[in-house]
């Protein structure tokens, strides 16, 4: 697998800049937020959107201010919805150490969210394109939304497939086909293109969350997640679905509803984690990426080899083999 520096590089110079003027925005004439914007910009992920952003762009024009601009707009809001994902699933660790809320408390993590996601507007705003603003809006009901979804089924007896891709759609993809979407708009008005790598980032986006949801199963992965700890929420995911749609198995059934009525300890998850793995939970779920990828780099095709469409194509490898 290729590392994401690797990927990287034939915009490295602009993730750079990204990441020192995202560093910038994260100081704040107000203590209590300050002490907060510092911690959450000293422990910077991946970067994983920002750079779908700036090759999306590289594919298709020069990166200009308005891709730099793009790029930071949807990484301020991605760090925002995870200071709130963490609020709604009262998670303790966020990137390995202790998340917003448990170093502070929900009202304090909220209000932070909230101060955030404002700067992704702001940022937004500074570009000249009402189409920026207005798929940060359509990305941002969407995530809202698939959350939701997720909560709704977490509370019923549903145990779909095709709700989970609406989920996984809604609340993870929706973000990466946004900044792909946005990067190419940044450098061209060509409707075909703009549509086609937006569907390369959605593609990206379901192939994510699959890889996230596996990492539920797999014990020893650096992911920096218990084993079972999604399925312990009552979050039923693609590999014991799976299991479950083709053994129809009545017992591992009841063991998933006293799941999602919070009566199962941990011998019951670890009995259905185990129940997935045997049942071929992640075969079935890695192919499933691997039939995805395929579909993108079809899309790919559209246009000659260089090294950014190379890059691109490592990105979406990266994404479906990444190990956390
Ligand atoms: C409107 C701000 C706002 C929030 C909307 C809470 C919420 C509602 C949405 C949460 C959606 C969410 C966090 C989905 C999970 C996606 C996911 C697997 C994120 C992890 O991404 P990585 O691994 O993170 O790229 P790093 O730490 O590398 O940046």
């Amino acid at each position: 697998m290729t590392s994401i520096q690797h990927i990287s590089q034939p915009v490295s110079e602009e993730l750079d800049l990204c990441r020192q003027r995202f560093d910038s925005f994260m100081t704040y004439n107000n203590v209590l937020l300050n002490e907060v914007l510092q911690r959450v910009a000293s422990r910077k992920g991946k970067m994983m959107r920002p750079l779908l952003t700036l090759l999306s762009a590289k594919l298709l024009g020069e990166i200009g201010e308005n891709t730099i601009l793009a790029a930071l707009t949807f990484e301020f809001f991605h760090t925002a919805s995870l200071i709130h994902d963490d609020i709604v699933d009262e998670s303790g660790v966020r990137r390995g150490e202790t998340s917003v809320n448990e170093a502070y408390n929900n009202k304090v993590a909220v209000l932070v969210g909230d101060f955030i996601l404002a700067n992704s507007l702001d940022t937004a705003s500074q570009v000249n394109d009402p189409r920026l603003v207005a798929i940060l809006s359509k990305t941002a009901k969407h995530l809202a939304d698939g959350e939701l979804l997720q909560l709704h089924n977490i509370e019923n007896r549903e145990l779909s497939t095709s709700v989970y891709f609406e989920i996984i759609k809604r609340k993870t993809a929706a973000l990466f086909a946004a900044c792909a979407e946005a990067g190419t708009m940044s450098v061209t008005n060509q409707s075909a293109d703009i549509e086609r790598l937006r569907q390369f980032g959605e593609i990206a986006g379901i192939c994510f969350q699959i890889r996230d949801d596996i990492f539920d199963y797999v014990s020893g992965s650096e992911i920096g997640k218990p084993t079972g700890n999604d399925l312990r929420e009552g979050k039923v995911t693609l590999p014991l679905l799976h299991a479950l749609n083709v053994t129809n198995d009545a017992q591992m059934l009841h063991l998933v509803h006293m799941v999602k009525e919070g009566r199962a300890d941990n011998s019951h998850i670890a009995t259905l984690v185990k129940f997935a793995v045997n049942h071929g939970g992640i075969e079935h779920a890695k192919q499933t990426m691997i039939h995805y990828a395929e579909l993108a780099h079809q899309l790919l095709n559209n246009y000659p080899d260089s090294p950014v469409r190379q890059a691109l194509h490592d990105y979406l490898d990266y994404v479906i083999s990444r190990s956390h």
